[in-house]
């Protein structure tokens, strides 16, 4: 006997968003056509040893080409609305200055296109690409970039304007500053306490910045942010004090600018003289009002003696996906209704949530049950979160088509739509179809 799917039987707000995520530099490919300027990452990826296979975003999905398709995908799967990253490099080539014309007619045609199939457009302003020449003069460490990046927002308002349902600033800063700048492992490639503190500092201002710069347009569409948000547990009681200090330097160095204008203390003491030196008055600004806080979420952070273990203590039996991360479902009702607690926003968003696996492409098909479970699992947590009273309005899997996944290359699969790279065919796994079901069943 099978147990009956998680999801069998709820029912979600009915304006609810029902979505699909992607970035630019994840999909685009075309990295030279009309006027881009390299990214951080197309330089990264250049040298040898720091990518899986020394894969490069340079073709990807090609999605710079196919966009009409993969719309039209999400419109027969009866989605609502569509997350993507608008590339910097592309809009301002130059990082600063001129806006390139060419570059901001791609992201008019797509938001035209979505709009014509009736995917709500919800932009990200900086997934990760940054302008390399911004990086040759400091990149987030550099003080002037929160300037630069709220001209840059400004540029892609110009032009989009209010076609777009919603504007984040960011998408998981914590990434950039930690993984960029101090761990290594992502572009620039950077491994420095001080710098990455700095960046991250610098990514703060450039979000209060850009949001202050986005409300004077008078703008009807949603301004908020992204962030990678994780439950932190202590492997076992001693523990427990660290994993308050790893919960500070995650989620709470993001969480606490943004909603409160300040820096969790533990982990500001524990940076010691590695903090930057802080502008009281700029960081307060961060501090600004918020239409929404996107949350991604994919696991839990499990802290034992000096180490966090993404994939949870070796010798637990824990589910785990391609990545090695834990599948831990309620971690998504415990997040939402602690962010609620602690930092409450006026809607919360999904705006990522997914799993890679090891998918094969046989006969035309993907039998990927391991997707559809994760994907039940935690849709059915999250509605458990909204029936406790948590605002959520939208869901968006990551990712609709298999992608770049950063280092990993192109070797993790967290598409519902398979992409075989050597000839772009796009073939829905059977997740996007138990998808487009549910979403069709909840739209009625
Ligand atoms: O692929 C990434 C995405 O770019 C940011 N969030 C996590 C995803 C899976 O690792």
């Amino acid at each position: 006997m099978t147990s009956p799917e998680p999801t069998a039987g709820l029912t979600f707000p009915p304006d609810f968003r029902w979505g699909a995520a992607t970035s630019a530099y994840q999909i685009e490919g075309a990295v030279h056509a009309d006027g881009r300027s390299p990214s951080i990452w197309d330089t990264y990826a250049q040298i040898p040893g720091k990518i899986l296979g020394g894969e490069s975003g340079e073709v990807a999905c090609d999605h710079y080409h196919r966009w009409p398709q993969d719309l039209d995908l999400m419109a027969a799967m009866q989605l609502n609305a569509y997350r993507f990253s608008v590339a910097w490099p592309r809009v301002i080539p130059q990082g600063t200055g001129a806006a390139n014309v060419a570059g901001l007619d791609f992201y008019d045609r797509l938001v035209d296109g979505a709009l014509e199939r009736g995917l709500e457009p919800h932009v990200t302003l900086y997934h990760w690409d940054l302008p390399q020449v911004l990086e040759d003069q400091g990149g987030w460490a550099n003080p002037d970039i929160p300037q630069w990046f709220a001209e840059y927002a400004l540029a892609v308002y110009g032009r989009l304007g209010d076609r777009v349902a919603s504007y984040a600033t960011f998408n998981e800063p914590w990434c950039t500053a930690e993984l960029g700048y101090h761990a290594g492992r992502h572009a620039p490639g950077l491994r420095d306490l001080r710098t990455s503190l700095k960046a991250s500092y610098h990514i703060q201002l450039a979000h209060g910045q850009a949001i202050q710069a986005l409300r004077q347009q008078n703008t009807g569409a949603e301004l908020g942010t992204v962030l990678n948000l994780y439950p932190v547990d202590a492997a076992t009681e001693a523990d427990r004090e660290t994993a308050i200090l790893i919960d500070e330097k995650i989620n709470r160095w993001y969480l606490d600018p943004i909603f409160r204008g300040t820096f969790p203390e533990r982990a500001w003491a524990h940076y010691g003289d590695a903090v930057p030196d802080i502008d009281p008055s700029a960081l307060a600004a961060v501090c600004q009002p918020l239409d929404f806080l996107g949350v991604n979420y994919y696991f839990r952070q499990w802290v034992r003696g000096n180490e966090v273990l993404r994939s949870g203590p070796p010798d637990m039996a824990l589910e785990r996906t391609a990545m090695d991360w834990e599948i831990y479902p309620q971690g998504l009702h415990r997040l939402l209704t602690d962010l609620h607690r602690h930092y409450p926003a006026p809607k919360y968003l999904i705006t990522e949530n997914g799993a890679a696996f090891d998918d094969v492409l046989v006969g035309g098909q993907v039998h990927d049950p391991s997707r559809t479970r994760f994907m039940q699992s935690h849709l059915a947590e999250l509605h458990r979160a909204i029936q406790d009273g948590v605002p959520v309005s939208g869901y968006f899997a990551w990712s609709l088509l298999d992608n770049y996944e950063w280092a990993f290359g192109y070797s993790k699969r967290f598409g519902i739509v398979h992409v075989d790279y050597a000839t772009q065919t796009r073939t829905l796994k059977d997740s996007a179809k138990w998808y487009a079901n549910f979403v069709r069943s909840q739209r009625g």
